[in-house]
């Protein structure tokens, strides 16, 4: 087949119960291993408990997959040969019968085609630092535009120009609403130093957003619910800053480019704060996971 859902997640759909959308670049690209497999499996734990059903979403042999079984993210989590993939990949990517992870736009674009509309994930991709010679745009926000669902996330990571993505996510018209505060959240920092000019406090309001949106049938861009980790669990600024540092200039010496830039300042962020950037990340999805689940139920 070219695209299939899960058992779960075609039975939780038909009955209109709430479903939320996981993305697979996070498990394959975005997190070490073996830690990557148990944080893959925590997300779907953390979503069930809140009583929404996980559809965790990737493509094996070629497949795209809405509801990833355990052995295949499994797969994802440990081989090697797993293609990062956006959507233009998609279809080159099936008739090459590649097993895949998808990125944010990947991810966000299968779920709406399967008439999913939550979807939780750790940061956004955005405008790469120095944008303005690379012309390094993460096509999660041309994606994002064009696609009505809600993403809940910790803001952007601060690898990025964050200001400059608060641009183009203005431009691209994509509503941005702080969860329980008006500033942007910077991933690993709960504050990433911008304001929001809308703020959230509960799951039903943003399910009420959602229906709003649908009954004006105007705007068709995604709703960014950005989530940031209270203060007492961010990872240490002042590390941060070093750390951040070091790793840009890495991305310098070694020639990193493209898609290969988001995986590599992650792994150079893990390995300099000697796992303590990882466990923030994990909070992060997790948290995100959460609110994600009762984002979806609220809107069911
Ligand atoms: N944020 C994370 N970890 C990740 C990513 C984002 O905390 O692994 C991934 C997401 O899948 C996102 C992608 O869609 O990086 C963006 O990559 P690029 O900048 O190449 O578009
Ligand atoms: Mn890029």
């Amino acid at each position: 087949m070219i695209k299939r859902l899960g058992d779960e997640v075609a039975a939780a759909l038909a009955a209109g119960a709430p479903v939320v959308a996981l993305e697979s670049t996070i498990i394959s690209h975005g997190l070490p291993r073996p830690a990557n497999l148990t944080v893959a499996k925590e997300i779907e734990e953390v979503v069930r408990a809140e009583g929404a059903v996980p559809a965790t979403i990737g493509m094996i042999g070629g497949e795209i997959v809405v509801g990833l079984d355990p052995d295949e993210i499994g797969r994802l989590a440990s081989s090697d040969d797993v293609v990062k993939l956006s959507v233009r990949d998609l279809a080159p990517a099936a008739v090459a019968g590649v097993d895949g992870a998808t990125t944010v736009a990947a991810t966000a674009a299968i779920a709406v085609s399967a008439g999913i509309r939550v979807f939780a994930t750790g940061g956004l991709g955005g405008v790469h630092r120095g944008a303005s010679a690379s012309y390094d745009e993460s096509a999660d926000l041309t994606a994002l535009s064009r696609l009505p669902i809600a993403v809940v996330c910790a803001g952007v990571k601060s690898i990025l120009d964050v200001s400059a993505t608060l641009e183009r996510l203005e431009t691209l018209g994509i509503t941005v609403v702080g969860y329980g505060t008006r500033r942007f959240p910077g991933f690993y920092l709960t504050d990433g130093g911008f304001d929001l000019d809308w703020s959230v406090e509960r799951p039903d309001q943003v399910a009420g957003l959602l229906r709003a949106a649908r009954e004006q049938g105007v705007h068709r861009g995604a709703v960014i619910v950005a989530n940031p980790l209270p203060i007492e669990e961010q990872l240490d600024p002042a590390l941060h800053e070093r750390v951040l540092a070091e790793g840009l200039a890495g991305l310098d010496r070694e020639g990193v480019t493209g898609k290969a830039v988001t995986p590599y300042l992650l792994s150079h962020f893990h390995e300099a704060t000697e796992g303590r950037s990882l466990d923030v990340n994990v909070r992060i999805i997790l948290r995100n996971a959460a609110l994600a689940a009762r984002i979806a139920e609220a809107a069911a």
